[in-house]
């Protein structure tokens, strides 16, 4: 819309010269008065823009804050739950973990008991063969799953334990009536596995057991700290029991066990 220079003076209020419409017109007179109204609204008009860019903004910006703490919130929220997700697999690995140990030291504890019991029983297949050899020389009886030793030679009494030892065995010990008879049977004048070397008429086997069932023969012990080891001496009779000297040469007995 074009507007006459001559229209604009007569015609044009207050408020159409202070319009942007008018921005670029360039009135022909100006009065103070005129001038102070049109820059005072224009003024006014100023003011209003700014107030509605600021409400703009303070608006813009609200519902920034709104979406920001909405989204943090729900991301919070994922970020608890996943911690929640990681911690459960977490607790279920340590279980895990501790079931696997335990299972790794039980089969620790297995194999080295496997082992133990391996080694036990090589030892005890090396002792079996090594008795089965003895057995196999002369002088060797089995009475009772028990071995006997007749000894064709005479020693004192601790060489003649020290001769059974050396086979696996020690001197015998009679513990049983069948024994006795058994041990009589050879008829000969022999060590048996009896002392009192350690205490003076305290005699003991030499397992170390007392002596409780005794075939001493009449008048027997006698020797007192001068005959301080068992003998058969009058083997025919049943109680044919002698306490000797032990530095005598004489046969001996051996008797060998097979397990304890
Ligand atoms: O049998 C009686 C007596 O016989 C011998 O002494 C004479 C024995 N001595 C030895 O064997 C060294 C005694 O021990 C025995 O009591
Ligand atoms: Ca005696």
């Amino acid at each position: 819309m074009v507007l006459h220079k001559e229209e604009y003076e007569t015609s044009a209020t207050y408020e159409e010269v202070g319009s942007p419409l008018y921005s670029n017109v360039i009135p022909k007179r100006h009065s103070d008065k005129g001038r102070k109204a049109s820059s005072a609204a224009s003024g006014v008009q100023r003011y209003r823009v700014g107030a509605i860019t600021l409400g703009l903004l303070a608006v813009v910006q609200l519902v920034l804050i709104i979406y920001l703490a909405f989204h943090m919130e729900a991301r919070n929220k994922n970020l608890t739950e996943e911690r929640d997700e990681l911690k459960r697999k977490l607790d279920v690995l340590v279980l895990k973990q501790d079931s696997w140990r335990a299972e790794r030291d039980n089969l620790t504890s297995m194999n080295s008991e496997t082992e133990g019991r391996s080694r036990t029983i090589s030892l005890e297949r090396d002792e079996l063969k090594k008795k089965l050899n003895t057995l196999a020389q002369p002088g060797w009886t089995l009475f009772r799953s028990r071995a006997y030793y007749i000894s064709p030679t005479k020693k004192s009494w601790q060489e003649s334990r020290a001769y059974c030892q050396s086979v696996d065995a020690d001197l015998m010990i009679i513990n049983s009536r069948e024994e006795q008879v058994f041990a009589n049977s050879f008829k000969l004048h022999m060590w048996i596995g009896l002392t009192d070397s350690e205490t003076e008429g305290t005699w003991k086997w030499v397992d170390g057991s007392p002596l409780t069932t005794s075939y001493w023969g009449s008048q027997e012990p006698n020797g007192k700290t001068e005959e301080n080891c068992g003998e058969i001496k009058s083997f025919t009779t049943e109680r044919s029991w002698n306490d000797g000297t032990c530095s005598l040469q004489l046969n001996w007995i051996c008797e060998m066990k097979f397990a304890q």
